[in-house]
């Protein structure tokens, strides 16, 4: 067992899906704030309270925004070096637009990036996690217009030079390859996804997705650039979710189909974000699906100049794939895919493949070979609060403990990983879902799909367990 000294052990979150703090100190509208429900057939993001049938956003997420210092010295309690948590854009630009930013925004973040250097806790910030000023969407329909470059890249300057001294470690877009996903969920490029409104639809418009997707790329190496400028410590990441295929049989053609899923879906975001360049096989995708994008003069240098320092991704499963099964529909698995009979699925039906992680490092490692972080990773389940007010979670402790093992055989394996931010420290709404009923947490947040709770916090067994596996350095799992 062998953690480099310095791992940074900790808990990864997402704004939009612990906040609540809607419209207070001068925030505007996000994205976030108007999904209300349908969306994908699922209901989605807040906690809703029903009524008659209907669904609601509480818009309170699991009130982060008035209880982080409570939260924070939880984590600190637990020994975190790092947390990973994003910011809302429209917290620091309520419109996306404006030339100022609005400084109750901008205060709120540094009081709780003071919270955790008090505590000694590395803050690892995303800049966008699935959301974005409203207004962004309803004007230029997300990262479909180039003019959003231009004020992601103002928003993104503006929190590095503010934050100069108090964050070393950013990552631009949350899982940015969703976007290339053929059902993705394509939050990831500003676009509302619910298929029934007009704004747009660039399921069926492939044109339309990968020139988004092109902006994204572009945004984000410009970001990384900014952040070097402004201070050459910073460390900027890129963040894929990273699902790992296997072919079903040992038949070439369902090895073929790997490769292809694996370039479209885990690979190209990645290489581009690192590699500072378009690879060959997503070229010859483009040609073969007749994608035409419009590519600027100078764009290829900026995303030379611009790769990423660090290479982060989640990883919760991994994924079955047939040459002869269709990848979309047959079902198992958030991803589709067909059912791999020597791995148990999640209650949510994915599934769980702690070897598969040793797997993937070793991949990423041998790709890229910049440093890896695993910035998501854990277990939703439905938890039951005893009548002692205990959480009993074994379940979720034996996935996190069978997954760090692997971790530790694919460091001794020679692999430079150097954090691992487990998701999520507090229970949280779901992102695919809109529960809360999906819980994550090591700290239990008392509150319901029904509306009820009071948002007390309580520690769960594994709570308690992931403590003893931070204070060993992960020798005592
Ligand atoms: C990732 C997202 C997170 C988080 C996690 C768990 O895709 O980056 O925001 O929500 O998945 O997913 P879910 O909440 O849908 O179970």
């Amino acid at each position: 067992m062998s953690f480099p000294k310095g791992f940074l052990w900790g808990g990864a979150t997402a704004a939009n899906q612990i906040e609540g703090g809607y419209l207070e100190g001068r925030k505007g509208d996000s994205i976030s704030d108007h999904i209300s429900g349908g969306s994908r057939s699922i209901k989605r993001r807040f906690t809703r309270v029903i009524e008659a049938d209907t669904f609601y956003p509480s818009h309170e997420a699991v009130d982060f925004y008035h209880h982080y210092k409570e939260d924070i010295r939880l984590f600190a309690e637990m020994g975190f070096k790092a947390f990973r948590m994003s910011i809302t854009w429209s917290r620091i630009f309520p419109k996306g637009i404006e030339d100022e930013p609005n400084e109750a925004g901008l205060k709120f973040y540094d009081d709780i990036f003071d919270e955790c250097l008090k505590h000694g806790i590395e803050p690892i910030v995303t800049l966008m996690h699935f959301d974005m000023p409203y207004f962004l969407l309803d004007h230029y329909q997300g990262f479909c217009s180039r003019e959003v470059v231009r004020h992601f890249v103002r928003y993104a300057e503006t929190i590095f030079k503010r934050y100069k001294n108090k964050v070393k470690y950013w990552i631009t877009f949350n899982e940015i390859n969703f976007a290339c996903l053929p059902s993705g969920n394509l939050e990831v490029l500003g676009i509302y996804d619910d298929r029934t409104t007009d704004y747009t639809d660039p399921y069926d418009d492939l044109n339309k997705r990968y020139q988004a997707l092109h902006h994204v790329l572009i945004a984000s190496a410009e970001a990384v650039n900014a952040a070097h400028k402004i201070n050459p410590d910073n460390k900027v990441g890129c963040m894929i979710a990273h699902v790992t295929l296997y072919p079903r049989t040992c038949s070439p053609k369902d090895m073929i189909k790997v490769q292809d899923l694996d370039h479209l879906f885990n690979d190209f975001c990645g290489d581009v974000q690192v590699f500072g360049t378009y690879p060959a096989y997503m070229k010859n995708y483009y040609k073969a699906h007749n994608i035409e994008i419009n590519i600027e003069e100078n764009d290829m240098d900026i995303l030379k100049e611009g790769c990423v320092d660090y290479y982060t991704f989640s990883y919760y499963m991994s994924n079955c794939v047939s040459a002869e099964g269709d990848y979309e529909t047959s079902a198992g698995n958030l991803l589709g895919g067909v059912k791999n009979p020597y791995l148990k699925n999640s209650e949510w039906g994915w599934q769980v493949d702690p070897i598969g992680l040793r797997y993937t490092l070793n991949k990423l490692n041998d790709r890229y070979g910049i440093p890896l972080m695993i910035v998501e990773n854990g277990l939703g389940a439905v938890d039951e609060l005893t009548a002692d007010r205990k959480i009993h979670d074994e379940y979720r402790i034996s996935y996190l403990k069978d997954h760090i093992k692997q971790m530790s055989k694919a460091v001794d394996d020679g692999v430079n990983l150097i954090g691992y931010t487990m998701w999520s420290p507090i229970d949280l709404i779901s992102s695919s879902t809109g529960e809360m009923k999906k819980r994550y947490g090591l700290i239990y947040i008392n509150k319901n799909d029904d509306g009820m709770g009071d948002y007390s916090r309580i520690k769960k067994d594994s709570f308690y367990w992931y403590k003893k596996c931070i204070e060993s350095n992960g020798e005592i799992l």
